[in-house]
């Protein structure tokens, strides 16, 4: 199977991670693309043309990166990153949104800032900056929700603040958050995210 992939998306990262935690990357190609270029090779995959999208052997095609995460940890066999059903996957899965959340509003003030100043909008861009301090501090206050091994719901955290150092350091995430701080601190040292840190 191939995923479609960016080395600067936190949404590619998380399907990145999840492959590497399960020591599976010899079952997947991972074939670099630019979303903003349009290639037919990601609108086949993905009539969306967003990263990560996977392309299965038998021409079966999945997209958003949550969908892939669950079938990925179903079909690569190993630990399981999601949790059964209950209502310890459906906290993952809230923990999960919150991280893509903040990953969509930090992805979306990235594009901003490429337009030209004057096509900015000052009124989205606040928006965006709201929604990330606000999800930030919930996380803060609920921290003992990311303790434990990694899951789906954490890796997906992890991999907002990682694109939160990357893109948008002038936001300091870490100011006044010593908890996440210190959960990110912790899963840094993982080969899984190590190897998939944006460059
Ligand atoms: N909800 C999607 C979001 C994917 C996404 O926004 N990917 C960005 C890269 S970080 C993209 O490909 N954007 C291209 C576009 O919006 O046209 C997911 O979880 O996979």
């Amino acid at each position: 199977m191939k995923l479609m992939s960016s080395p600067t998306s936190p949404f590619v990262r998380k399907v990145r991670i999840l492959i590497r935690e399960k020591g599976a990357t010899a079952r997947v190609e991972e074939i670099v693309v630019s979303a903003l270029a349009d290639p037919a090779e990601l609108h086949a995959a993905n009539p969306l043309g967003k990263v990560p999208a996977l392309a299965l052997d038998d021409g079966t095609t999945y997209f958003n990166s949550p969908l892939i995460c669950q079938y990925l940890d179903e079909e690569l066999g190993g630990h399981k990153f999601l949790p059964p059903a209950g209502n310890a996957y459906f906290s993952d899965m809230r923990l999960q949104t919150i991280g893509d959340g903040i990953s969509e509003a930090a992805v979306s003030r990235t594009f901003e800032r490429a337009r030209p100043e004057a096509e900015r909008s000052a009124m989205w861009t606040g928006r965006w900056e709201r929604a990330i301090t606000r999800s930030l501090d919930l996380l803060e206050a609920d921290a003992k929700s990311l303790d434990g091994e990694p899951t789906i719901g954490t890796i997906a955290v992890y991999c907002a603040l990682g694109y939160l150092d990357f893109r948008h350091p002038d936001m300091e995430w870490r100011k006044g958050r010593t908890k996440l701080t210190s959960f990110y601190d912790k899963n840094s040292g993982r080969p899984a995210f190590k190897e998939t840190a944006p460059a």
